[in-house]
C-alpha cells in the first residue's frame, strides 16, 4: 500500500507530521516547486532562492535516508505551475492508496488543500502541525474566554506549561518581565558582531540562477545571500547567535544603527519559518546559556518572549480570525504605497536606510519593521492591504501567518486594536533617541513645522487629529491628545495642511 506524504515548502523538518508513520518500502514523499506558490505575490529573490534551495536539500536529506522522494523541479518541462495539479499528476504516476499531509501555514493554501480529496478521489488525511508550542486549538481556547487578547498573558500561560524560564513554578528572576532594561540606545563607538552567514553551495547556486533567469524583474539583491538552507547550517546559526548576539540581544533590542542592520539580533526566522530548526531547541539553547552564566536574563527572557511569546501568540491569532483579518481596515487608510517602499529613493534617512537593508539582505529587523517602516504607513494613512502586499513581498521571514497580524495588527493599527492595546505612532524624537540616523539626515529633526522639519513630527500630530474619533478614548494616548487639546483649531489645520501637502510630494522621489 502506497502512501503520498505531501511536503510543502514550509515544512522542511524531520520530524513533521505528515512523515509519521513513513513506511520507506513504499511510500513516496512528494515535494513540488511550482510557480504558483513563487508568484501569489513578487517575492524578493532571497526569498525564492531561500524556499527552494532550502526544499532541494530536505529531499536530498529525505533520499540519504533511504526515503523515496518525487521532487518536482521548478524548470521540469511537464510541471503545470499549481499545488493541486501537481498532486494530481503524482496521483496518476504512483497509485498511491491515500495522501498525508500537514496542515498548511497559510490560509490560502490549507483552502486548497481541503479540496484535494474530492479533486483526486483519495482520502487525504490532513495531520495538525506539532511544531508550535501552542495548537491553533489550544490559542482558540484561550481566546474565547476574552475579551481582550493579549499577548502577555499568553506567554505567561505558556511558560508555566512548557517549564522554560521557570524556577519552583515561578518566572526566573522573580518577574515575568525585564523590557524596561531592554530599549538602550547604542553608545557611538559600539562594536557589532561579524555574524555567521553561508556561501551558496552548488545546488544553491543552481536555484540562484534559476531565479536570477526567471525572476529578474523581482525586488531584491541575490548579492549577499547567506541565509542557511539545510538543519546543519541553521544549527550553526543558533550557535553563532547565543555566543555573538544573544548576550546583549536584550540591552540593544530596540536599537538601530546605520550600516548595521543585523546588530545583536537573532537572524533566525528565516529557518524557523521553513521548519530547519524548532522554536523549542532555540528556546532551550536561549535558557541554557542564562544557566551556564553565559549571557544575562533580561536578555534571554527578552528573546524567549519574542518566541515564545509573539510567535506563538501571532500564529494562534492567524488561525483565529481568519478568514475575513485580510480585509479589517479600521482607521479607513486609503493611500498608495509609496515607490521609495521599493526604491529605497527617498531623502529620509531612517526609511533609506530600512529599504536598503531589505533590497541587500531580505532582511530588516524588528524595529525597523515596526517604527520606521511601519510607522511610516501607519502616520501617512497607507492603505492596509499594499502595505501588508509589501512586507510578505520583501522578508526572507514572511509568510502570511506570522507577517499579516504583525502589518494588520501591530504596524497599521488596521484591526482597531484586536492585537495590539494601541496604535505604535511615533514622532521622530523617538527614532531619534532609538538611532543615529538622524544626524545624517536632510531633515532637522528638532523642527516641528516648515520645509526642514522631520515630516514624523508633523506626520504623528496630523494623524492623531485625524484619527481622533477613533482614537482619543484610548487611555494609553491620553497623554497626546491632552497636549492636542491646547492647540488652537488653526494650528491642528495648518498641521493637517502640512502633512497633506507632504503625502501630495512624496510620488516626485523618483
Ligand atoms: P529577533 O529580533 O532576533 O527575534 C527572535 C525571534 O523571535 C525571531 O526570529 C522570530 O522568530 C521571533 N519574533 C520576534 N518578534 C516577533 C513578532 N513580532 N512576531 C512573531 N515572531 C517574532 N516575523 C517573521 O518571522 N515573519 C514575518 O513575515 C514578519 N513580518 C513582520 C512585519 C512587521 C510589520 C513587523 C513589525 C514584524 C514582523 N515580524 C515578522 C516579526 C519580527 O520583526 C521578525 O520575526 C524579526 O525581525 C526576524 O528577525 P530575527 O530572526 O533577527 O529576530
Ligand atoms: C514561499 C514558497 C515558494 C516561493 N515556493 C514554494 C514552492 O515552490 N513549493 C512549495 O511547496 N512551497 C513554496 N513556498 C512556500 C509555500 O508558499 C508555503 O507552503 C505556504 O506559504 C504555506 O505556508
Ligand atoms: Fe528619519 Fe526624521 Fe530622523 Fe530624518 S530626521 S532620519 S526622517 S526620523
Amino acid at each position: 500500500m502506497t502512501v503520498l506524504r505531501i511536503i510543502l515548502g514550509d515544512q522542511l523538518s524531520a520530524d513533521i507530521s505528515a512523515l509519521e508513520g513513513l513506511d520507506p518500502g513504499s511510500d513516496i514523499v512528494l515535494m513540488m516547486e511550482v510557480m504558483e506558490e513563487t508568484v501569489y505575490v513578487a517575492h524578493h529573490k532571497q526569498k525564492i532562492v531561500l524556499v527552494l534551495a532550502a526544499m532541494r536539500h530536505f529531499a536530498d536529506d529525505l533520499r540519504q535516508r533511504g526515503v523515496l522522494v518525487d521532487y518536482v523541479a521548478l524548470d521540469a518541462p511537464e510541471n503545470t505551475g499549481s499545488l493541486t495539479t501537481e498532486i494530481q499528476r503524482a496521483v496518476a504516476r504512483h497509485r498511491p492508496q491515500r495522501l498525508v499531509v500537514t496542515e498548511p501555514g497559510e490560509w490560502r493554501v490549507d483552502a486548497m488543500a481541503s479540496n484535494w480529496q474530492s479533486l483526486t478521489g483519495l482520502p487525504v488525511e490532513i495531520r495538525k502541525d506539532g511544531r508550535f508550542f501552542a495548537s491553533r486549538a489550544r490559542f482558540a481556547d484561550w481566546a474565547r474566554g476574552r475579551q481582550v487578547w493579549r499577548m502577555e498573558y499568553f506567554y505567561r500561560e505558556l511558560r508555566r506549561e512548557h517549564a522554560i524560564l521557570m524556577d519552583h513554578g515561578q518566572p526566573a528572576g522573580g518577574a515575568w518581565n525585564f523590557d524596561a532594561l531592554n530599549r538602550k540606545r547604542l553608545p557611538a563607538h559600539t562594536s557589532t558582531p561579524e555574524r555567521l552567514r553561508f556561501a551558496p553551495d552548488a545546488v544553491t547556486r543552481a536555484v540562484m540562477a534559476l531565479v536570477e533567469q526567471r525572476f529578474s524583474g523581482n525586488f531584491g539583491s541575490l548579492d549577499a545571500f547567506g541565509w542557511p538552507v539545510t538543519r546543519h547550517d541553521a544549527l550553526l546559526a543558533l550557535n553563532d547567535f547565543i555566543a555573538a548576539g544573544l548576550p546583549r540581544f536584550g540591552d540593544y533590542q530596540d536599537a538601530m544603527k546605520t550600516g548595521a542592520p543585523f546588530l545583536f539580533h537573532a537572524l533566525l526566522a528565516p529557518a524557523l519559518n521553513l521548519g530547519l530548526l524548532s522554536p523549542r531547541e532555540v528556546c532551550d539553547a536561549a535558557e541554557a546559556a542564562w544557566r551556564s552564566g553565559s549571557a544575562p536574563l533580561n536578555a534571554v527572557e527578552g528573546f524567549v518572549r519574542q518566541i515564545l511569546g509573539w510567535r506563538e501568540y501571532v500564529h494562534g491569532f492567524y488561525w483565529f480570525v481568519m478568514p475575513g483579518y485580510e480585509d479589517c481596515n479600521a482607521m479607513q487608510a486609503m493611500r498608495s504605497l509609496p515607490a521609495f517602499y521599493w526604491t529605497g529613493e527617498t531623502p529620509m534617512r531612517c526609511l533609506r536606510e530600512a529599504v536598503a537593508s531589505t533590497v541587500r539582505y531580505a532582511y530588516s529587523h524588528h524595529i525597523q519593521r515596526l517604527m520606521v517602516t511601519g510607522n511610516f504607513a501607519l502616520l501617512a494613512g497607507i492603505a492596509p492591504r499594499e502595505i501588508e502586499r509589501w512586507y510578505l513581498a520583501v522578508y526572507a521571514d514572511a509568510y502570511e501567518w506570522v507577517e499579516m497580524p504583525n502589518t494588520l495588527g501591530m504596524a497599521v493599527f488596521a484591526d482597531g486594536g484586536q492585537m495590539a492595546s494601541k496604535p505604535y505612532a511615533a514622532s521622530g524624537a523617538y527614532i531619534d533617541r532609538m538611532s543615529d540616523f538622524c544626524s545624517g539626515c536632510r531633515y532637522d529633526v528638532k523642527q516641528k513645522t516648515g520645509p526642514d522639519a522631520c515630516p514624523f513630527n508633523y506626520l504623528y500630530w496630523a494623524f492623531l487629529i485625524r484619527q481622533k474619533d477613533r482614537l482619543a478614548k484610548n487611555p494609553r494616548l491620553a497623554m497626546p491628545y491632552r497636549t492636542l487639546a491646547g492647540w488652537t483649531a488653526e494650528r491642528q489645520a495648518a498641521t493637517l495642511a502640512e502633512a497633506d501637502g507632504f503625502l501630495d510630494e512624496i510620488e516626485v522621489w523618483r
